[in-house]
């Protein structure tokens, strides 16, 4: 193929060529200036080919049963005709070489689907650095032509917000504890969760999972609705027997509905874009003021005063971003 032209990587994505699609995925996560270019190019002009996508969020600590609950959601939505594609944000994966590539051999099935496509999530860099190659990867396979987007993330640091504000509906995965359900739960993910589901549901596990919905039911109604028209709801599945699955599906088809005639989501999309819009500027103004040559030179020497308190951290911002305006 011409690599050089954007043309061969449009009309290959556009028609739904493996290939292409994996090679544009990778300019889109290279660094060098050329290919961030082309890669600008190509997104211009499938943009018009985006949004048609259910995008799913999926977070839960290691071992909930992410991976397996993708595979079996993965092969029903599969047998029932969608094109499913498998992105990760995971910005510790440049250590482990990313945990949805192991996950592809733990994904058997779902990776040799030809209605399947999984991408590892790209290493190395900021959470910021590596949530743009995903959304973008995301759009990227929604020109493609798949119809679902399975976003997961392992919840290190802030990934969950940031997944939570690329997908429609954010599902966390959560597992049947000793009585002492919220103890263990991160802060702030409640209010990021469209659905709780509590995995591992069968077996000796079955009653547990019950009684750890119950509690959860009750810790949800206890804060505020992000929407009033959804209430999250808490359900039970498991990934292995693959029980509750479809039910996690219907839910997910019913807040679309939901949203959709109530204007919510195309309303949350709008505020996504223009939340990435922002964090795309911030990570750019940021990235500026390092490079810039004034700041290089007296960065140091200011670091240093503010430590030693000669000056106040607030003059010292000032001074250095003055020294921005005035060069
Ligand atoms: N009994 C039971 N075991 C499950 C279920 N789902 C996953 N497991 C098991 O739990 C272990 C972890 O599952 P994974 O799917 O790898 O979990 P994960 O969340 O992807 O883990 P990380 O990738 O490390 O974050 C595996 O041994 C699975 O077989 C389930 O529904 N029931
Ligand atoms: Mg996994």
């Amino acid at each position: 193929m011409n690599t050089e032209h954007p043309h061969t990587y449009i009309n290959g994505v556009l028609s739904g060529e493996r290939r292409v699609l994996s090679k544009t995925i990778t300019l889109i996560e290279s660094s060098l200036p050329a290919h961030q270019q082309l890669a600008r190019k190509i997104l211009d002009a499938l943009l018009p080919h985006t949004g048609k996508a259910v995008r799913l969020g999926i977070t839960g600590v290691p071992g909930v049963g992410k991976s397996t609950f993708i595979e079996s959601l993965g092969m029903t939505l599969v047998g029932d005709g969608h094109r499913v594609a498998v992105l990760a944000v995971d910005p510790s994966s440049s250590r482990s070489g990313g945990s949805v590539m192991a996950d592809k051999t733990r994904m058997e099935k779902l990776a040799v689907e030809k209605n399947a496509f999984i991408r590892p999530s790209p290493s190395g860099g900021t959470l910021g650095g590596v949530a743009r190659k995903t959304r973008e990867t995301m759009l990227i396979c929604e020109a493609a032509g798949f119809d679902v987007v399975i976003v997961e993330t392992i919840g290190v640091g802030q990934s969950e917000a940031t997944v939570a504000s690329m997908v429609d509906f954010f599902l966390v995965l959560m597992l049947a504890g000793a009585g002492d359900e919220l103890q263990g739960i991160k802060k702030g993910i409640l209010e990021l969760a469209d659905a709780l589901a509590i995995n591992k549901a069968d077996g000796d596990n079955l009653e547990k999972a019950d009684r750890a919905a119950a509690v959860y039911k009750n810790a949800l109604h206890l804060l505020r609705p992000a929407s009033l028209t959804w209430t999250p709801p808490v359900l039970t599945c498991s990934a292995v027997d693959m029980t509750g699955i479809r039910e996690i599906w219907r839910t997910v088809l019913a807040h679309r509905d939901k949203s959709t005639a109530s204007g919510e989501l195309a309303q949350k999309r709008q505020q996504q874009a223009l939340q990435w819009m922002w964090s795309l500027i911030e990570e750019g103004l940021k990235r500026r003021f390092g490079r810039h040559p004034e700041i290089i030179k007296r960065l140091p020497q200011v670091s240093r005063a503010v430590q030693k308190g000669s000056i106040t951290p607030t003059a010292a911002a000032e001074e250095l971003l003055f020294s921005l305006d005035n060069s």
